[in-house]
């Protein structure tokens, strides 16, 4: 009879990669009845040039477009894709294939992208962070702090003004940034429009007042044509950052925003709002080392990436692997979790640490991201007892102790700012 499958032909053990070959690695588990070795020819068949069953006609140079599952370890593949098989500089495209339909096959349990080596061939046709690490302190001005922003809180609900006035307590207590809410764009009762107007105005005179730079996380995010509006707005108002919520945004139109945004010269700020669906689950999606991979690659300044500490999911090793991810010139392997990449000529990011922080955090936040990251601190300034430009004092003093290893509640003895947060809040963490 003849051969109906030929998912076996996408498997062979002795293949090595060379050094063109696009290399994923994927935890699987296969279906009950599902053989390991037929599993992992599926997801490689199917991110590449297969189809469920053989074929009438194979042209012979289509072989060398197929992916080869090459390493089968326990739950865990590596699968090598020719450099063919992807477009140039095109994100979206490389999704479709390691991202794409192999999530739902249903000789798959369970499948998860881990990671993917990117070869200097492929890497070479994107553009990376506009400035990267150094360039954004050499922007604001920082030298070897962690830079420090906070969102006005309630998420959403204040007008343009009140926001603007919450942002300038915030500058004035010391912090550099003020970040938009990932749900606040441009609604009624905040235009966005008005919200830069009024931040504007208040920058400059923070900037008068203190003598240090102020910047703001202003979030642009909508249809690609408004982000290119919104892009323009902030850039004639002289912002030297803009916020933009990838992931339900898509690489497509973030990549469209690095081109806009960095001709102008405007940093990009990435929330990863969303990202939970698909990194959550830890048998199953995509990792979030990944998605800030990919982000990195097509040209995020920073991303958000946990505190390890905080209200939201994901442990302590994630957030420093997603920091080796970011920072890193080499990316230096994880067992099970993350290939060697060399970046190349593309910058490193900072990793964003937020989400339930207040400054009895701060330490600990230090000891695992150290100096090199931005520390989002939100409800644990503006829910300080003496209000937000007291909390946003009692934060930088808390990174102050820190940058010299002294203990805070020693540090609060003569700051009074940190003695009132930590009263309020000591080293609670939040859910
Ligand atoms: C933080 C935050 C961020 C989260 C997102 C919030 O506020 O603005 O959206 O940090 O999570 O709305 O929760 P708080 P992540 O500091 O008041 O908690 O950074 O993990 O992507
Ligand atoms: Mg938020």
């Amino acid at each position: 009879m003849a051969r109906i499958e030929w998912y076996a032909d996408f498997v062979n053990t002795s293949y090595r990669p060379n050094k063109n070959d696009l290399v994923a690695l994927f935890y699987f588990e296969p279906a009950k009845g599902v053989s390991s070795k037929e599993a992992a020819g599926r997801i490689a068949s199917e991110s590449s040039t297969g189809t469920w069953t053989t074929l009438h006609k194979l042209p012979p140079r289509m072989k060398d477009l197929m992916a080869t599952a090459y390493e089968i370890k326990g739950n865990y593949v590596k699968i090598a894709y020719p450099l063919d098989l992807w477009e140039a500089g095109n994100a979206p495209q490389l999704l479709s294939g390691i991202a794409g339909n192999i999530f739902g096959m249903k000789a798959l349990k369970n499948l998860r992208l881990m990671d993917v080596v990117l070869p200097p061939s492929y890497l070479k046709n994107f553009k990376g962070p506009r400035h990267g690490i150094h360039g954004l302190r050499r922007l604001m001005k920082v030298k070897r702090r962690p830079m420090l922003g906070a969102v006005p809180k309630p998420k959403v609900g204040f007008s343009a003004s009140e926001h603007a006035q919450v942002g300038f307590e915030t500058w004035l207590g010391g912090f550099d940034l003020v970040k938009d809410d990932e749900n606040l764009t441009s609604q009624k009762f905040n235009r966005f429009s008005e919200r830069v107007r009024l931040m504007t105005k208040l920058r400059d005179k923070a900037e008068r007042e203190t003598g240090e730079r102020k910047d703001a996380l202003i979030n642009i995010t909508g249809e690609t044509r408004e982000m290119i509006k919104r892009a323009k707005v902030l850039h004639e108002h002289g912002w030297r950052y803009a916020m933009l919520d990838v992931v339900v945004c898509g690489t497509s139109a973030v990549q469209t925003m690095r081109e806009v945004l960095g001709d102008y010269g405007i940093a990009i700020h990435a929330h990863r709002a969303m990202h939970a669906s698909f990194d959550r689950n830890l048998k199953h999606g995509i990792t979030m080392q990944f998605l800030a991979k990919l982000m990195r690659l097509i040209g995020v300044d920073e991303i958000h990436g946990g505190t390890a500490v905080g209200k939201l999911v994901g442990g302590k090793h994630e957030v420093n692997s997603i920091a080796n991810v970011l920072r890193e010139k080499k990316t230096r392997a994880e067992a099970g979790t993350l290939l060697a990449q060399n970046w190349g000529s593309i910058k490193p990011a900072f990793p964003v640490s937020s989400g339930g922080l207040h400054p009895g955090l701060v330490p600990e936040v230090m000891r695992i991201l150290g100096k090199e990251c931005v520390i989002l601190v939100s409800g644990g300034i503006h829910g300080h007892p003496k209000g937000t430009r007291a909390g946003a004092i009692a934060a930088r003093q808390a990174v102050e102790a820190s940058m010299h290893g002294i203990a805070l509640e020693e540090y609060a003895k003569k700051h009074e700012e940190l003695a009132q947060a930590l009263k309020k809040w000591g080293r609670l963490k939040p859910k």
